[in-house]
């Protein structure tokens, strides 16, 4: 297995949880490298489910390092919350290494997200409201805090101090409200700095060690493709970089380290919160598959959009993120459909393209244009092998490979692990 990253290649809640679950039983250690708790990762085990949002999804394995890289924004009130859960559930996990570098979301990144979003009106982003934006604006700034900085107890008070001084002129004089507590936040925090300080690692050096000694590593990256900073649907993105190459950056080792990247996509389409969706099905059939593949926000339960496969996008993520293989999941969830549809190209001025535009102006014209497949009706969930699948999935699945140029490597038929079918 080696070095192996996994990332969404399309808006997100692909699967990731669950195929990183999967993959982790030979992995040795198991990686974030982006993102925070605006993540919702779902995994099940046996008939448990777990919903992560900052623990990496391979923490349900007792003999696993789980690590929170230095491209993560930490929220340590979610942390606390996240571990005290799965102490409370009495599942055996495993060890969690947090980089020292990792950037601290604050509460008033939480209501900074909150009131930005309220002043924006129709052009908000649909946010998580994690405050997730704003801690990587102020790490862009160089203003923000890191987890080493929390644990230094003679640095972190006048580091804070500065933060919420300049956060309440914001609030008071821009947005008109309250600004926050110095002390309290101070007293709540250094709470937070003895919970990290255990947990706290040189990360770069941890997985760089591990590789030395010829340890798999796997790479969980958060949200998916088109919600990336620089290569997403900006501005209706994250802020972070959900792709393969943010997991150098994230976690501090180079390029030559990683030996594969897979990137996960669902058999149809999702998106959550604001942006453009060109496959999107605003009818019945997309209030179908919201219902049988229960697309709700992990993290927030709004209901997730809904739409066929876009071949443009994934074709496109797999550029961006020099994609090895596909892993479809979810494709149990088409089961049923009498028919199944693929978005080959958009129609834009009269012309197919294929490749995904910049401008949202000109993605606002664009047209999906759909090839038809017949669909399947048996039962799927229980399959483990590719040769049985029907022949009319096999067939979807081919075309996907054809106008993605991207081979198949794993397909989800289920929320379980054994609901795989692996194809190499
Ligand atoms: P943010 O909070 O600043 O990252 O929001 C910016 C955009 O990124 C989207 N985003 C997500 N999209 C899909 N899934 C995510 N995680 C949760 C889940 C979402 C939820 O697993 O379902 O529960 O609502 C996620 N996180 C961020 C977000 O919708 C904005 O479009
Ligand atoms: P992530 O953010 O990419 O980890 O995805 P989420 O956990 O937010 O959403 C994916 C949902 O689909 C979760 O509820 C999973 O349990 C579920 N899921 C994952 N793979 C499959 C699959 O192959 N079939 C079905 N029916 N559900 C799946
Ligand atoms: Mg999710």
């Amino acid at each position: 297995m080696s070095t192996v990253v996994l990332i969404g290649a399309q808006w997100g809640d692909e699967g990731k949880g669950k195929v990183t679950d999967f993959l982790a039983e030979k992995a040795h250690i198991i990686v974030r490298f982006q993102g925070g708790n605006n993540a919702g990762h779902t995994v099940v085990v046996d008939d448990a489910e777990f919903k992560l949002h900052l623990i990496p999804s391979g923490i349900l394995y007792p003999d696993k390092l789980c690590v929170i890289g230095n491209g993560v924004v930490v929220d340590p009130k979610v942390l606390k919350q996240e571990l005290d859960s799965l102490a409370e559930r009495q599942v055996p996990v495993g060890e969690l290494k947090v980089s020292q570098r990792a950037h601290v979301i604050m509460p008033y990144h939480r209501r900074m997200d909150a009131v930005e979003e309220e002043q924006k009106g129709n052009a908000k982003i649909g946010t998580t409201k994690r405050g997730i934006g704003p801690t990587y604006t102020d790490k862009a700034s160089r203003v923000g805090i890191r987890i080493v900085d929390l644990v230094d107890k003679e640095a972190f008070p006048e580091l804070l101090k500065a933060n919420v001084e300049r956060n309440n002129r914001i609030f008071e004089k821009i947005f008109n409200t309250e600004g926050f507590n110095y002390e309290e936040v101070l007293t709540e925090y250094q709470g937070y700095a003895d919970m990290l300080e255990p947990m706290m690692a040189d990360v770069s050096l941890l997985v760089h060690e591990a590789m030395k000694e010829g340890k798999n590593v796997l790479f969980e990256g958060a949200q998916g493709t088109l919600l990336d900073l620089d290569h997403g649907t900006y501005p209706y993105v994250t802020s972070s970089h959900p792709t393969a190459a943010a997991a150098c950056l994230g976690s501090g080792i180079g390029p030559t380290r990683i030996d594969r990247v897979i990137g996960i996509v669902k058999a149809y389409t999702t998106r959550v919160g604001e942006g453009p969706f060109p496959t999107e099905l605003q009818d019945e059939l997309g209030e179908e598959i919201r219902k049988n593949g229960n697309e709700y926000g992990t993290t927030t339960g709004r209901p997730r959009r809904c739409g066929w496969f876009d071949a443009v996008i994934v074709r496109y993520a797999a550029r961006i993120s020099g994609l090895d293989s596909l892993a479809i999941t979810k494709l149990d969830v088409l089961t049923g459909l009498p028919v199944v549809k693929l978005c080959s190209g958009y129609r834009y001025k009269g012309e197919i393209i294929r490749e995904f535009p910049a401008s949202l102006r000109e993605l606002a014209k664009c047209e999906p244009v759909y090839e038809e497949f017949p669909g399947w009706s048996e039962d799927i969930s229980n399959v483990t092998r590719f040769e049985d699948l029907p022949a009319n999935a096999k067939r979807y699945l081919e075309r996907i490979i054809e106008l993605t140029e991207v081979k198949i490597s794993l397909i989800g038929v289920g929320v379980k692990r054994s609901q795989t079918i692996v194809l190499e």
